[in-house]
């Protein structure tokens, strides 16, 4: 394979409902899309950075500057043997994982497609033909709301929930939510809002059993974080902290989680994604798929990758309709009753682009190569 040419595109989609985490609230998205082509094919990606650099030291504007002047000058024109080169070609580059994923992602949409065959069995997934889903539901205006959105999502068929907390949005909360649901698969996401300091505040929540409570202290700090297991009876579950396959087996070495979220942006794409995911496993450690409120294109590669065999959770990858009123592929991503999303067998990504839709919301273009 060889790239002749990258096309960078910049979305603005509106959010059905705004969403908000401990640290902001979103009500509209800024989305690149990355197209390669090549071997007179194409690929797509897209960024799962944020709008803002809360989540991580990403957002839109970064990203859209790493990949013109620093990704695609060092993929564009070279051979490649597989999507596996693209890693390390970008590896120079430090950080910016969201940016370099969103286009190594595409590379192995463009390689499935250059064989003939579905993006999960390019990255050697097929583990299972339907993937295991639950929410993510935001920090609400109340928790009657809270209630509410709960029961529109088990109606569903959503196998588990994840509420976001914050300070001031937590114990209490969770408590109501345990009484009112005692037995679904429920789980809290702090988003890092929380020190070692809120230690015996957060070690109140052993008390809802919950599946694990997910990044509760500083996005960069592993070590803290094994403090905090050592005291909590709930398993910790790892997302910002694990940007690379090394802090997976750091993390686990010193026993800082009991399960990993895996987002594909997060580790720069399906490469070190795979590593993490095998380092976890080896390790007994279960992982499940993470999202960053992703269009059709990221959903669909999040779907590819919760069919590795690891992903033995129920992750973040859920229907399009409950984040957009229009999806930029054809059909929407959707669930079955049971609260699963089937994988599909057209070549790459398994979705038709909505290009017409598309265009009229691109904000932003550029060609490349
Ligand atoms: O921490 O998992 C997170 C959304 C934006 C930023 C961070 C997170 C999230 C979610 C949403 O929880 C998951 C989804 O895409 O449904
Ligand atoms: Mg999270």
């Amino acid at each position: 394979m060889k790239l002749d040419r990258i096309t960078l595109r910049q979305i603005r989609m509106p959010l059905v409902h705004f969403f908000e985490t401990s640290f902001s609230r979103t009500y509209s998205r800024d989305i690149i899309l990355v197209e390669v082509s090549g071997d007179g094919v194409t690929g797509w990606g897209e960024v799962t950075a944020g709008e803002n650099p809360f989540y991580n030291e990403e957002w839109t504007t970064s990203a859209w500057s790493i990949l013109h002047d620093y990704v695609a000058p060092r993929v564009l024109g070279k051979p490649l043997q597989t999507a596996e080169d693209v890693f390390p070609l970008t590896a120079h580059i430090r950080g910016h994982n969201m940016a370099r994923g969103g286009l190594e992602a595409a590379v192995w949409d463009l390689e499935a497609r250059i064989h003939g065959v579905p993006l999960w069995r390019q990255i050697g997934g097929g583990a299972r033909r339907e993937i295991p889903c639950g929410v993510s539901i935001g920090i609400q205006d109340s928790v009657e709301q809270l209630f509410e959105k709960i029961e529109v999502e088990l109606a569903a068929g959503y196998q588990r929930i994840k509420m976001k907390i914050k300070p001031g949005w937590d114990v209490d909360v969770v408590r109501r939510v345990r009484e009112r649901f005692p037995a679904i698969k429920l789980m809290a996401d702090a988003n890092s809002a929380y020190t070692l300091a809120d230690t015996d505040h957060l070690r109140q929540l052993d008390d809802f059993y919950l599946m694990m409570i997910e990044q509760p202290l500083d996005h960069h700090d592993i070590i803290d974080h094994a403090i905090l297991q050592a005291k909590l009876q709930t398993p910790i579950c790892l997302d910002e902290c694990i940007r690379t396959a090394h802090h997976a087996e750091q993390a686990i070495m010193a026993r800082a989680c009991g399960i990993i979220n895996i987002k594909l942006g997060r580790v720069a794409g399906f490469s070190q994604a795979k590593r993490v995911h095998d380092i976890a496993q080896a390790a007994g450690i279960p992982v499940w798929c993470g999202g960053m409120l992703e269009a059709g294109i990221g959903r669909a590669h999040n779907v590819a990758l919760a069919s590795l065999p690891n992903f033995v959770l129920p992750g973040d990858v859920s229907a399009s309709q409950r984040y957009w009123k229009r999806d930029i592929i054809q059909p929407a991503v959707e669930t079955t009753p049971y609260g699963t999303i089937a994988l599909r067998d057209e070549p790459g990504f398994g979705y038709a682009l909505d290009l017409d839709f598309i265009r009229s919301i691109t904000v932003r273009e550029e060609v490349l190569g």
